[in-house]
């Protein structure tokens, strides 16, 4: 079934950044908007961001909320594109004003994955030995491996997936930990080692899925960007961003998050870790599907009674002295 829209113009502009799996991302939201309205045209603008431009530097120190959309954000309120793709883990909880989260994609596996040097290929994270350094900017990562592992080390790592991959062939880590929704998209699910378990790692809050940002109040775009909208990952990741909103956490927190829905029910697992991996916040909420933001605000609430600002408050003092 093809959906019509009264556009005035038949061109719709799509900010993306010029890294690989964003591109791949991209192509896929044109193509599948492409499908839906064979009347319209679907350009793609690469913008570098912040995020693309920084390399060297590690993430939570940079610290700047919306590191890797920003640009993206300034072409669609200065109106040279209409809407722009996002990892949705890497979009703000709160956007600019003007702009709107007009639509969540279906989403890969959310999980964390184990990538190791090919000198472990025998082993697991549970048989990783002593001392063994895993690559990590991630600071949920480092938190929740640190307390379930405290015998592993960690070091930095940035750069894209490829850069990344080849940091740890040449034998600079003995492992490193990616998303598995990055790795499957770029076709490089072979690497993937072992799938990490929720129990051992919870995923950030809208890992796998892809975020549209749009206009707020553009009827034409807000139309057809909803013709992807996937209904249960959407309810899932608003409930893990208004978790993650209430907790006022930006992208670079030790928070980690689980859900699924069940005949209705949405469940929401949370965490907050501490960096040094000594304490971990950990609980749990059920409820209507429908009312997805409460529950995450609830969760929040739930944690934060078990200390979870203290932690937070104490990491975000740290991030600032640097
Ligand atoms: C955010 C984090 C990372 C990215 C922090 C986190 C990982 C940083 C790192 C918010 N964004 O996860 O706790 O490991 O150095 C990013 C990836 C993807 C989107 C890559 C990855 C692909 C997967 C997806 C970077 N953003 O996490 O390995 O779409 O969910």
């Amino acid at each position: 079934m093809t959906a019509s829209v009264s556009a005035p113009t038949h061109t719709v502009r799509i900010g993306s950044r010029k890294s690989q799996l964003a591109l791949v991302q991209t192509y896929w939201v044109q193509a599948e908007l492409q499908k839906q309205f064979p009347e319209l045209t679907f350009e793609i603008h690469t913008m570098a961001t912040q995020g693309d431009k920084i390399l060297d530097v590690a993430l939570a120190k940079i610290g700047d909320k919306g590191l890797f959309t920003k640009e993206l954000e300034v072409g669609m309120l200065s109106h040279e594109t209409d809407l722009a793709v996002h990892s949705l883990k890497d979009l703000p909880t709160n956007l600019p004003e003007g702009l709107t989260l007009g639509c969540i994609t279906e989403r890969e596996n959310p999980a964390d994955a184990l990538v190791v040097h090919e000198k472990h290929r025998d082993k697991q994270l549970e048989t990783l030995p002593p001392g063994a350094v895993i690559g990590t900017s991630s600071l949920r990562r480092l938190a929740q491996l640190r307390y379930h592992f405290p015998h592993l080390e960690f070091k930095d790592i940035r750069g894209n997936l490829n850069t990344r991959l080849q940091k740890l062939d040449e034998g600079g880590y003995d492992a490193i930990i990616l998303a598995f929704a990055g790795l499957h998209r770029l076709e490089m699910g072979d690497r993937i080692h072992q799938v990490i378990s929720p129990e051992v790692s919870l995923h950030a809050v809208g890992q796998g899925a892809l975020g549209i940002e749009c206009r707020e109040g553009d009827q034409r775009i807000l139309e057809v960007v909803q013709a992807l909208e996937h209904t249960p990952t959407a309810q899932r990741c608003l409930a893990e961003r208004s978790f993650l909103r209430e907790l006022e956490g930006g992208c670079q927190v030790p928070i980690g998050v689980n859900t699924a829905i069940d005949k209705g029910q949405l469940t929401l697992i949370g965490m907050v870790a501490s960096l040094d991996g000594q304490k971990l916040i950990k609980d749990t909420v059920i409820g209507a599907s429908e009312n997805a933001e409460q529950l995450g605000k609830d969760l929040a609430n739930q944690l934060r009674q078990q200390g979870a600002q203290d932690i937070l408050d104490e990491i975000f003092a740290m991030i600032q002295r640097g």
